[in-house]
């Protein structure tokens, strides 16, 4: 049998651009296993840490490697075992990027992201969506997007950079209503829907959107945000929080950066008892001054991706058009460009490379 090859972009060698070469197409080994033409798949401040070898030691790869991990497409075909009730080839599908096993304790939650051994695509020993077509290891991955007329690149961004803001801010909604405010730190791929989200479930909430490019805050705007600060402007950014917050400071901010100097800023706008929640993976540490910590009663925490009923709930608000998003498509071509443009902060929403 002739082997049929497929184009997909590599890493080859951590520190260098994206190879894009030829490759086997993958072909169905297990029966539970989908084969996915890829529509879109979007580019993640992740995938800029995985390429230079800044995450080496805490997710060891064996190049070559294909990343991308916000991926959506067409089942292309199924292993015997996939119910056909549940998925045929042709279907428009999103993949749910935490590919876990399935029956460890954080599987059985349905935190299936946080899984003991978690295998997500392009970030583990999976192949990712940076090609045409990618191997599923299995249907429970995916999720049929039932309204067809939806294109693939508003779709791929929704397994990652729609459901991360989406997690947290479920998180912290009991927080919110009138009388109280939200801050979203970073309006890039996460940060506009974070807005967007913020004003969904916020109960009426102040939504103030800050980021250091005036481009992005106009994305806010456009999303919904109430306030925008330009966090590099010079002025005073506590003082401009004092003045929208009525000197309470802020009571929720979702940090979609999380570099060391946005973790400061979150700790210096936050009000008593307020609460940050971080997602961005920027930085490598942040600094937390204990006494105003402490007296304030801050609370701090993490939040990881989003489970498989999130990233349902996401999709399902986006064909109500509750909520939009804002891409901007590259062919797979120019990928290395798209990336170079990613890390000089030049895409305003998310990047999504089209095969
Ligand atoms: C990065 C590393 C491990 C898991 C998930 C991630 C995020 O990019 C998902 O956005
Ligand atoms: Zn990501
Ligand atoms: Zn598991």
């Amino acid at each position: 049998m002739v082997e049929k090859s497929i184009r997909a972009a590599r890493i080859l060698e951590y520190g260098k651009p994206l190879s894009l070469v030829s490759v086997p197409k993958p072909r169905i080994c297990r029966d539970e296993e989908v084969i996915v033409r890829v529509g879109a798949v979007g580019l993640c401040h992740s995938d800029l840490h995985l390429l230079n070898g800044e995450w080496k030691s805490i997710i060891p790869l064996d190049l070559p490697k294909t990343p991308g991990h916000e991926i959506a497409g067409w089942v292309e075909e199924i292993g015997k075992s996939v119910p056909t009730n549940l998925l045929t080839p042709g279907d428009l599908v999103a993949i749910f990027g935490g590919w876990g096993c399935g029956i460890c304790f954080y599987c059985k939650q349905g935190n299936e992201q946080m899984c003991e051994s978690a295998k997500w695509p392009g970030l583990s020993s999976y192949d990712g969506g940076f090609a045409e077509y990618i191997l599923v290891p299995s249907f429970r991955f995916l999720v049929k997007v039932q309204d067809t007329s939806i294109l693939p690149e508003k779709i791929a961004p929704l397994t990652d950079a729609g459901l991360t803001p989406y997690r947290a801010i479920k998180k912290v909604r009991h927080h919110l209503g009138p009388g109280k405010s939200i801050g979203i730190i970073g309006v890039g791929g996460l940060g506009s829907y974070g807005v967007q989200y913020a004003k969904l479930f916020g109960a009426g909430s102040k939504v103030v959107a800050l980021d250091r490019s005036d481009k992005k805050l106009e994305l806010a705007q456009r999303c919904g945000a109430d306030h925008v600060i330009n966090l590099s402007s010079g002025e005073s950014i506590k003082e401009k929080i004092m003045n929208i917050t009525s000197n309470k400071g802020m009571d929720v901010i979702l940090d979609t950066v999380g570099a060391e100097s946005t973790i400061t800023d979150a700790i210096r706008m936050i009000g008593k008892g307020g609460t940050i929640v971080l997602v961005g993976l920027m930085g490598n540490m942040g600094k937390i001054p204990v006494a105003p910590f402490v007296i304030n009663e801050v609370k701090m925490f993490g939040s990881l991706w989003g489970n498989f009923n999130e990233l349902k709930e996401v999709i399902d608000l986006q064909v109500q058009g509750k909520i939009i998003s804002n891409i901007r498509n590259f062919k797979l071509d120019y990928i290395n460009e798209a990336i170079e443009m990613l890390k000089n902060g030049t895409i305003v929403g998310r990047g999504v490379i089209v095969p």
